[in-house]
């Protein structure tokens, strides 16, 4: 039974986010006023249950910021704001010749979610014939985004790709980056954050964290963000399982969304190519035998970063790991995450002594994280996990409302919902969750 206030309060959110004019939607009013990059695919899928041409206008305004090269930037300015930091003049990308002239972009990107995004909407809109036409029309902007990153984010021709911002990771202040800070002494840079007087700074990074961020984008920008001088010298530089994860399902949506619309063999072979050895040497590399889960790489450092967090499980969303394997990673997953007096899932292993329940993405639920989750569950006929997960999560939003994260003890009651309020990847996966039949 589809409870029909959830719904409402859904798309409220979602249709006073959306920026008719230029057809996209901030993640949250103050806190992130642009259009954000993965944002803006969890965002499409929750129109497309109720306005398909917001959600085809959505992925039109994300792909209106993509470079020359394919690349797809993680935030698109295209509206002015002075409520965030670092807003559109702080990146100059126009220091690398393939930028957009028409619209201000950063110069990192977050996981690129665009594909499988597509084929989601093709599977959610009742208008199928109209839904194919405009995936004919930008089907290969995805295509070209994912050559660029075998191309230019993959130095050693693994399958597997870097990212060399946290930004990139869409996982912030995960306690993984810790070890990799530790590395780094940036000097203690004058800038005015913004997003602490949106929310209480006992939930959002540190200053010193703040310092290393815009160190990254310094460094980035001393290269004209050339990619190859980056991958040389950036002290961050990460093969992360989420991101790769996601690369890795946004290819299999695109072999099956080419085959629907037929005659593009050249870049199925090319796209079965990649996959072949990308989910191979995931499978090599990633994986943590004595942690049982998969884990991030530290490409600069040649070393596994071993902690377990909500991304080493979305591998399962993507149809990574062997049915042995999945096996066994849920049930670290459930033995860590999944006891009774705590929703699924924390963002990270809530027995470290680095878990932090309050804190952006050191310990809290994220719908989108759950969402992927509830997804790979569901794949790998983890039934009754799945159905947990949806439940938890839907209990989450009911308790408290459309927040950014939550959580993830039962006892905070009341209190336990945080970051920004009104969150638009929230609303829009919610109204997923509950159009589904599981
Ligand atoms: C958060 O990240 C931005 C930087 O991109 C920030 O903290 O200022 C993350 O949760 C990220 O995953 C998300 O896409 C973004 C907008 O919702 O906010």
């Amino acid at each position: 039974m589809i409870d029909k206030n959830l719904v409402k309060g859904a798309i409220n959110v979602l249709n006073s986010n959306f920026n008719d004019q230029q057809g996209f939607t901030i993640p949250c009013e103050g806190l992130y006023p642009f259009q954000w990059h993965w944002d803006s695919g969890f965002i499409a899928i929750g129109f497309a249950h109720y306005d398909s041409n917001k959600a085809k206008r959505e992925i039109e305004a994300l792909l209106s910021g993509q470079w020359a090269n394919g690349f797809i930037p993680h935030i698109v300015f295209h509206n002015d704001s002075d409520t965030y930091f670092p807003g559109p003049d702080y990146h100059r990308t126009d220091l690398h010749p393939d930028c957009p002239k028409n619209v201000k972009t950063t110069g990192i990107t977050q996981p690129p979610v665009t594909g499988f995004v597509l084929k989601e909407l093709y599977d959610i809109v009742e208008d199928k014939a109209d839904m194919l036409t405009f995936i004919k029309q930008n089907i290969d902007k995805i295509y070209k985004n994912h050559q660029h990153f075998y191309g230019h984010r993959d130095p050693y021709n693994e399958g597997l790709v870097y990212i060399y911002h946290n930004w990139e990771s869409g996982t912030d202040n995960s306690p993984i980056w810790d070890e990799i800070w530790e590395t780094m002494d940036p000097p203690k840079y004058k800038y005015e954050r913004k997003d602490t007087t949106h929310v209480d700074a006992a939930q959002r990074p540190t200053n010193r964290e703040y310092d290393n961020y815009i160190h990254l984008l310094e460094i980035a920008k001393a290269y004209n963000y050339d990619d190859a001088k980056i991958a040389e010298l950036s002290p961050f530089l990460v093969q992360d399982p989420l991101f790769n994860a996601i690369l890795i399902k946004s290819n299999s949506a695109l072999i099956e969304l080419y085959e629907l619309i037929g005659g593009h063999e050249e870049k199925i072979v090319t796209l079965n190519r990649w996959q072949t050895k990308a989910k191979a040497r995931f499978n090599e590399k990633l994986f943590n035998k004595d942690l049982k889960a998969y884990v991030h790489y530290d490409l600069r450092n040649e070393k596994q970063l071993s902690y377990i967090t909500s991304s080493s499980f979305t591998p399962l969303f993507a149809g990574i790991p062997s049915k042995e394997r999945a096996y066994i990673m849920v049930n670290t997953l459930m033995t860590k995450f999944g006891e009774e007096e705590r929703y699924l899932c924390a963002s990270f292993d809530p027995q470290s002594d680095k878990f932090n329940p309050v804190k952006y993405w050191r310990g809290p639920v994220w719908i989108n994280l759950n969402w992927l989750l509830f997804r790979g569950m569901k794949y790998y006929n983890f039934t009754d996990i799945a159905k947990r997960i949806k439940a938890d999560t839907l209990t989450l939003i009911e308790e408290h409302g459309f927040y950014e994260y939550f959580d993830s003890r039962k006892s905070e009651g009341k209190n336990g919902a945080y970051g920004g309020h009104n969150f638009s990847w929230s609303a829009a996966l919610t109204i997923d969750l509950l159009k589904d039949k599981l």
